[in-house]
């Protein structure tokens, strides 16, 4: 058998040549090679969607080489391999990034050409795999695309969902959701793997039994037993030479159909069993849901878990007899809660499947495990009714309990007599109904737990975990996010990636420190107006596409004013349009009143069973209609919401962006991603002091950052004396006309019902404080247009914005991962 390093053959250079080239001709050659072999057609029926899959193909194969070589890395034990476990994986549109870190887009372009085919075109026929929500499902595939450029071997581990996260439409003014059928017309990144397949236990009751030795062991047995079937990406790093893995887990039934039951005639019962383990896979969840259908959650989280761990093992007893060295191979990262049932998982697999001793088994588990926590919204803290965690994983169960007594006693040593702190710490939760929380049970399995930004990281220690970080503060430790220059930057704004990489060359696009190269031409005239020309396009062409899905016409002079993220109340969408009513009341008191001119754009999906977002997303529409048809307003004010954002259109917006709105209530944002995308892009900052924003202030510099609002103590000191909403209300008069407007139907064509809910809850609670930051961001908002009406200063502020964003790369958020906490290094350069 031909060795695996042994590719590519020497002897085989045509073929070489194939696979590897990235002449034009080569090229050519790949695609209509896959347009008649792969796709069957005949180059007069191509579809746009044969082209489409043909380019795909012809880039897959050039990706193929270096992803042998890392698969073959697997077995190398020298190498430690990066298993980053996580439900969600917000990939985006494959096409662009892996031309763009393969170094092809503009052969790829020439080759198309010469076909008669347009390469944007079929970029924009790739529907993206929508396997995420929002921010901690982009974050993970931002760390894929940082680890492979690093160089350093990595498998993304999750679930390939049949559908991902709906797509969203607007109908009359409300979100409508459809399935997002992704799979529809094929998927050419990934390669089904039916070899690699693991079988995962579901429900039923554990046994006692004494094993050869004499000792008492246990034995599972399941109700139900399902099938994860692995389906590989490759992740290209950019131009590093090194192609990582992406493994998802499909579930499929052992069997697929039940002979026996179809003999005798119970024909729905025959394939009852492939139903029910098909339907494992079959759905992405929404966040931020109220009530979720939580028994086929947890069935997800155990399935991708048991699937990764158990294909970790494999991996590992390739490379050594025993797994008592499993830790020097895998560093595991449990992104969130969502896989933290690995921590008994691991236990179950060494303990029963592999006979460890317990000491032994929880050495090796707490070494290879890390957790990072992304919210400190407490509903958004994952915990489990026990009867419903025994029906579906009780020997899973029974090994928390074994964790939790031990660990509760290690607790109650060193704090003789605090019964309260070990109910605070315990990972069976008391009080009332009995849940396991997660986040304990991730906590108590990891050598190392992380926020996300620095003062994330600050309140968890604070607060949410609190307890632990008081009896373990060697474990905590920051990792502020990061995001991937390449396709942030280089694939999403090819002007402004032209205009820098041609005043201090492109080694920034891997070393973003580099930027800094920019500040000499801050005040350079010539560069300002270069600048500026990018700015205007970028903005002319989302321009083009707003008119295309909305109808509304906007002005590409105005500025571009915008809130692209998940709809909550804690990101305070609503605040936006409080500033919007705002204005345009002062335009209607005052026609002649001097309003810079502004495009407001929002963008997001609401959780479909969260009706105060809903209502949000009805609000901006309901609102913007008015303000859009009032000739009095005479253009000046534009209110844009833009469906369906994802990262395809995140790719058009962050750079046509001039403000980008960052205003959650301080404290609730753990990070934002999005806020580093924006200014990466040259977009400045409105903004609390809240998640990663403080430190972007920081680098950006305070004067180039508009900053307004409570701090997270103020925010806290706030509540605790007795927040009265109602107080602000009565005292600021542009706030009480706008609440009163959207009360009084103004924006409902007279119905005073429609947004009842949100002016209660505004008055009566207010939990984000809107009212309480309502003024300081009016008033920020006025230095942010009169900011705007001197282009020089503004434009310099945009430049120093991308001069200092290195700091959110994601290649260094993964280079302190690799050295805190994984201890994981890169390949050696071949
Ligand atoms: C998000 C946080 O809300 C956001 O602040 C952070 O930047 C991001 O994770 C990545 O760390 N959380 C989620 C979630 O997306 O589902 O909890």
């Amino acid at each position: 058998q031909k060795s695996v390093a042994a590719v590519p053959s020497p002897a085989d250079e045509g073929r070489e040549e194939f696979r590897r080239g990235s002449a034009v001709d080569a090229l050519t050659r790949a695609i209509l090679d896959h347009l008649y072999f792969t796709q069957a057609r005949p180059l007069t029926l191509a579809t746009r969607n044969d082209w489409y899959m043909a380019l795909a193909y012809a880039v897959r194969d050039r990706m193929l080489d270096d992803w042998l070589k890392s698969l073959s890395h697997l077995r190398n034990r020298e190498l430690k391999i990066v298993s980053y476990l996580s439900a969600e994986f917000l990939m985006g549109p494959h096409l662009g990034n892996n031309l763009v870190n393969l170094g092809i887009m503009e052969p790829a372009r020439e080759a198309l050409a010469a076909l008669g085919q347009d390469l944007d075109e079929l970029l924009r026929q790739e529907e993206e795999p929508g396997l995420g929500n929002g921010g901690l499902g982009r974050l993970a595939a931002c760390y894929l695309d940082s680890l492979a450029t690093l160089r350093v071997p990595a498998i993304g581990y999750g679930i390939r969902y049949e559908f991902g996260i709906f797509d969203q439409e607007i109908r009359d003014g409300w979100q409508a959701e459809k399935t997002d059928k992704w799979l529809r017309l094929g998927n050419p990144w990934e390669i089904c793997r039916p070899e690699i397949t693991y079988e995962v236990k579901v429900g039923g009751h554990t046994e006692r039994f004494t094993d050869e030795k004499g000792c008492v062991r246990v034995r599972w047995v399941p109700n139900k037993v399902v099938k994860g079937v692995a389906y590989d990406t490759p992740v290209a790093g950019y131009r590093s030479g090194v192609t990582d893995l992406l493994r998802l887990w499909k579930s499929e039934a052992v069997e697929s159909f039940d002979f026996q039951a179809f003999n005798v005639g119970d024909y729905y019962r025959a394939v009852e069993a492939k139903i029910f383990s098909e339907t494992i896979s079959k759905v992405l969840y929404p966040n931020d849901e109220p009530e979720i259908g939580k028994a086929l959650r947890l069935g997800q989280q155990y399935f991708f878990v048991s699937c990764s761990l158990q294909d970790m093992v494999r991996i590992h007893l390739l490379r050594e007899n025993s797994l008592d060295t499993f830790a020097a191979s895998f560093a595991v990262q449990l992104n969130d809660t969502h896989p933290s049932i690995a921590v008994a998982e691991l236990m179950r697999l060494l303990v029963d499947e592999h006979q460890f001793e317990w000491d032994a088994a929880w050495q090796i588990t707490r070494a290879t495990l890390a957790y990072t926590n992304h919210t400190l919204l407490p509903e958004a803290l994952e915990k489990w009714p026990l009867p419903l965690f025994a029906s579906i994983l009780p020997r899973h169960l029974e090994i928390i309990y074994e964790i939790n007594r031990r660990f509760l006693d290690e607790v109650r040593l060193v704090h003789q007599g605090d019964d309260q702190l070990a109910a605070r710490l315990s990972i069976i939760d008391e009080n009332g109904e009995r849940y396991v929380r997660m986040a304990h049970l991730a906590s108590v399995g990891s050598h190392a737990i992380n926020g996300v930004a620095a003062l994330h990281t600050e309140l968890l220690k604070q607060t949410v975990l609190k307890d632990f970080y008081e009896i373990h503060p060697e474990l905590f430790r920051n990792v502020t996010n990061g995001v991937t220059p390449r396709r942030w930057m280089v694939l999403s704004n090819p002007g402004l990636t032209r205009l820098i990489t041609e005043r201090i060359g492109d080694g920034w696009v891997t070393n973003p420190d580099e930027l800094r190269g920019l500040e000499p031409f801050v005040a350079d005239q010539t560069f300002q107006s270069a600048w500026q020309k990018v700015k205007r396009e970028n903005k002319s062409v989302l321009a083009g596409v707003i008119k295309a899905r909305t109808g509304i016409v906007v002005d590409p002079a105005s500025l571009f004013d915008v809130l692209v993220k998940r709809i909550h109340e804690y990101k305070r969408q609503h605040l936006k349009v409080l500033h919007i009513i705002t204005l345009y009341n002062r335009i209607k008191h005052d026609p002649q009143a001097d309003v810079t001119p502004r495009t407001f754009i929002f963008g997001g999906k609401a959780a479909p069973g969260y009706f105060m977002a809903k209502l949000i997303i009805k609000l901006v529409n309901s609102m913007g209609e008015v303000v859009n048809s009032d000739p009095d307003v005479a253009d000046r004010l534009k209110v844009v919401f833009f469906p369906d954002f994802n990262v395809t259109n995140g790719q058009m917006v962050y750079p046509a962006a001039d403000l980008s709105e960052q205003i959650s209530t301080a404290g609730k944002e753990a990070s934002g991603t999005g806020n580093m995308k924006f200014s990466l892009n040259g977009a400045l900052t409105i903004g609390t002091l809240d998640g990663a924003n403080v430190e972007i202030r920081e680098e950006v510099g305070a004067e180039n950052f508009f900053l307004f609002g409570l701090t997270a103590a103020e925010v806290s000191d706030l509540k605790s004396g007795g927040y009265d909403p109602r107080k602000w209300y009565g005292e600021k008069t542009e706030l009480r006309e706008a609440i009163d407007q959207i009360a009084g139907g103004l924006f409902s064509h007279g119905d005073r019902g429609l947004f009842q809910p949100l002016v209660e809850h505004l008055l009566n609670r207010d939990d984000y404080l809107l009212l309480a930051d309502y003024q300081a961001y009016i008033d920020c908002q006025d230095r942010v247009s009169a900011a705007f009406r001197d282009r020089k200063r503004w434009t310099e502020m945009s430049i120093l914005n991308v001069a200092r964003m290195g700091k959110f790369s994601s290649d260094r958020a993964i280079r302190e991962y690799c050295s805190d906490i994984w201890q994981a290094s890169p390949l050696p350069q071949d």
